[in-house]
Order: C-alpha cells, then sequence, then structure tokens
C-alpha cells in the first residue's frame, strides 16, 4: 500500500512525499521508518530540528520527544546534534550554567551542601566513560500488539563518551547515614499546566556508590547539549536512560523508599520475565519491580532496509551490539531466516557500556530479496529474543533485527 505522507527534510523544510520503505529516490542519509511501525505514526512523523539538532524523527513536540534515524548508528559514538531528545514535561528552562546550584541532601545524609557548577568541576576528579543511553521504551512503537506510550522505533538512544565526576565522590562529601537506601534525583525541568507530577527518579545506593554512575558535564568533548541536560546530568551506565536525570538540580539521599508516580507506577516491568542480574530491591513489589539494566540488542546499520545491491557484488554488512555492561561476546548473522548463523568480526571494545561495532562480508549469489539477520550474545550467556517478553510499558525490545535488500 502506498500512502501519502510529506516530511520535512532540514531545517529549510523542502518537502518531499514518499512512503518510508519505497524510497530509493532519496540520499541514503534520507528518514527512514520501520515498516512495523504503526500506521498512524508512520503517517505523522516528521523530520525535524530543534534548535542545536540535526533534524530527527519527531514523535511529539509537547514535551519534546525525537529519535535519531537509524544511520546515525553507523558510527561508534553519535553526534551530539543527533543524539535523540526525550521529556516528560513541557517547562524546560534554559539553565544558566553561572547560576546553576547543585543541591545535596536529604534524611540520611549528614552533611548536605551546595555547589556550583565551577566547584564541581574544581573540587571533584574528572572521569570520562562511553556508554549507551537508551530510553526503556525505544522501539516500542514494534511491539505487537502495540502497547500505549511514546511510539518510538529504533532511535531511542544513542552512544557517547560522558566526562564528569563520581556521585560517589559527592555522596561522600555528604555524609551518608547507614540507614541511605536510595538516592533521589530531580531536575530542572517541570509541569507546564498539567497535573503531571514532578519528574524525580531514585536508585538503590549500591548503584549510586558504583565508580562508574556520574554526574556528567561534557559529552564526547563538548558541553552537554541543552535538550541532552545541561549544564549536568547523571548518567547509570548499564542502566536504561530513565535514571539519567537531566538538568540535575537536586541529590537526596533517602531512609526510605521513594513513592512518586516515576517510580511507583512508571518504568516498571513483571518480576521474573526478563533475564536480568541487577535487582532494584527496595521498589520491588511481588508482581513489578523497576527496570533496571539494558538487555542485550543489537542493529544492523548497512545495509539500509530495501537499498538495492547489484548481483555479484560483495558488501560488507555492519552494526552495533550493546548489553548491560556485561560485554559483548559475539555477533551472528543469518542470511536464512535463522537456520543458520555465522559470526560477524567484532569492532575494537571500547567500553563494556558501549556499542561494540560488527562487521560481515555479504555475498549476493542470488537475485531478489535477501533478508539479514543479526543476533548478540554477552559475557553472561544472555543472548537476544525471537518472541517478544510482553510486557505493559513495551520496554525491553530486543527482537532480532531484519534488514532486506534487493539483489537485482
Ligand atoms: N530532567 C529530566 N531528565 C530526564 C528525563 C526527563 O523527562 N526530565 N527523561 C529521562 C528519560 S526517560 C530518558 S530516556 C532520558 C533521555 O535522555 P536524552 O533526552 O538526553 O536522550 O532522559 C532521562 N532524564
Ligand atoms: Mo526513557
Amino acid at each position: 500500500m502506498v500512502t501519502r505522507r510529506s516530511f520535512l527534510i532540514g531545517v529549510g523544510g523542502a518537502a518531499l512525499s514518499a512512503p518510508a520503505h519505497l524510497r530509493e529516490g532519496l540520499a541514503a542519509d534520507s528518514f527512514s521508518l520501520d515498516p512495523h511501525l504503526p500506521i498512524g505514526l508512520r503517517n505523522i512523523a516528521q523530520l525535524e530540528a530543534l534548535p542545536g539538532k540535526v533534524p530527527l524523527i519527531k514523535l511529539t513536540y509537547r514535551p519534546p520527544n525525537y529519535e535519531t534515524p537509524l544511520h546515525y548508528f553507523n558510527e561508534l559514538f553519535t553526534p551530539n546534534d543527533a543524539f535523540f531528545v526525550r521529556y516528560h514535561l513541557s517547562d524546560i528552562p534554559e539553565v544558566d550554567p553561572k547560576s546553576w546550584r547543585l543541591a545535596v541532601g536529604g534524611d540520611a545524609a549528614t552533611k548536605p551542601f551546595e555547589l556550583t557548577l565551577d566547584a564541581l568541576k574544581r573540587d571533584f576528579m574528572p572521569v570520562e566513560i562511553p556508554a549507551v543511553c537508551q530510553c526503556s521504551g525505544s522501539r516500542r512503537g514494534l511491539f505487537e500488539p502495540h502497547v500505549a506510550g511514546v511510539e518510538w522505533g529504533y532511535g531511542a538512544m544513542g552512544n557517547a563518551r560522558w566526562k564528569g565526576i563520581r556521585l560517589k565522590d559527592i555522596l561522600d562529601r555528604a555524609g551518608l547515614t547507614k540507614e541511605a537506601i536510595e538516592i533521589a534525583f530531580d531536575g530542572a525541568d517541570g509541569p507546564a499546566l498539567d497535573k503531571t507530577p514532578d519528574f524525580v527518579k531514585s536508585i538503590p545506593v549500591w548503584k549510586a556508590l558504583d565508580p562508574d554512575t556520574l554526574i556528567a558535564y561534557e559529552m564526547n568533548g563538548q558541553p552537554l547539549p541543552h535538550f541532552n541536560g545541561a549544564p549536568a546530568r547523571i548518567i547509570v551506565p548499564g542502566w536504561t536512560a530513565t535514571y539519567w536525570m537531566k538538568h540535575l538540580t537536586r541529590i537526596t539521599a533517602r531512609s526510605t523508599p521513594e513513592d512518586n508516580f516515576w517510580m511507583k507506577a512508571a518504568y516498571r516491568i513483571p518480576v521474573g520475565k526478563f533475564p536480568l542480574v541487577q535487582r532494584f530491591l527496595t521498589q520491588e513489589t511481588a508482581a513489578n519491580t523497576p527496570i533496571t539494566e539494558m538487555v542485550v540488542n543489537s542493529l544492523i546499520t548497512t545495509p539500509a532496509e530495501s537499498e538495492k545491491v547489484r548481483m555479484g557484488q560483495t558488501l560488507t554488512a555492519k552494526g552495533i551490539a550493546w548489553d548491560g555492561g556485561y560485554g559483548i561476546t559475539s555477533v551472528e548473522i543469518s542470511t536464512d531466516e535463522g537456520q543458520t548463523w555465522s559470526r560477524a568480526t567484532l569492532g575494537p571494545d571500547v567500553g563494556r557500556y558501549s556499542f561494540r561495532q560488527w562487521t560481515f562480508p555479504l555475498k549476493t549469489t542470488r537475485k531478489g530479496a535477501l533478508t539479514l539477520l543479526a543476533r548478540a550474545t554477552n559475557a553472561v550467556g544472555q543472548t537476544q529474543n525471537s518472541t517478544l517478553i510482553q510486557n505493559p510499558g513495551g520496554y525491553h525490545h530486543n527482537l532480532m533485527h531484519r534488514v532486506s535488500v534487493i539483489v537485482g
């Protein structure tokens, strides 16, 4: 079926019309939406640039939810200006780094204090960690049956080098009591007119004290872009991005579980359904538990869906794999719908929380459609699913990615 849809390319907004899966006429860096996304979404999604960003796939404007087009993941690190944007609340102030203050306190902190950005950079040791920032609901739009929420495709994620200081160093200065069980974060953004509760998230104290959990002020060597949390945000490597508080203003050490809507009702998964190791026990109920680490996953970034390839041509398929930080041990490719698998060559390991690139030589010996499947496995033996683990939030989609090229 060919539906007419128009979308804006570039800031100038040259209008083009083409169904997403029949876009051979468009440049290689053009817009592509997965054919499995709900048709309603495929008709309204637009490429549009927020200030400071290249055109991204706009899913909602208030609050801004924009995903990264798939082809950007051909790069190991996602460019800052192409990095996805996700917000729950519409009032998003531009924070002046000069007047910004970070308040640290709570009933489980003996020495509350405030910090300027200069003091944060000056008084604590800087560290830099490559890590994937992935929304829990990335690929929610690919769930069948569909699940309510922002109908993300593949691009509610990105990989960056995050530079900042250890959250642990801040908590050491705050003098945690032995009753401390959770560390909560608040950001400068808030609800606009609606009654949506303020976005506050907490993590277990053991995760907050992990030397890899950071307060970052730089991303890929540049100050954080406004829409990715300037002037400072939380980085919880391995865990989904819901805890990666942007525009951080307050850190609260708690002796009791945080009990707001965003902890108690949202970002929860059924107990025991996913193969996960790290648990957030102070928030767990008999039925469900907060989402924690990312599941093992991969993508094929080259070739693009429906790309035309000449018969006899050898091309190099490439892509990325990532997990919750155990480390990718293999990526396998199948060209026969999963009957047989061959190992791809892994690129350099730049850190256990980063994307791991892979390549695979592809021979085209027959005319017609050639379908690739990719499957990643990690160091604790977790692998991607061939059937979806259904859950009410539409989280943790890690079905094997499928891309078909046309050999002619
Ligand atoms: N202040 C603030 N921080 C936030 C959020 C938010 O709505 N407000 N959303 C969280 C969620 S759910 C995600 S997926 C990531 C998105 O990070 P990004 O916009 O930098 O890509 O930010 C997290 N931090
Ligand atoms: Mo998210």
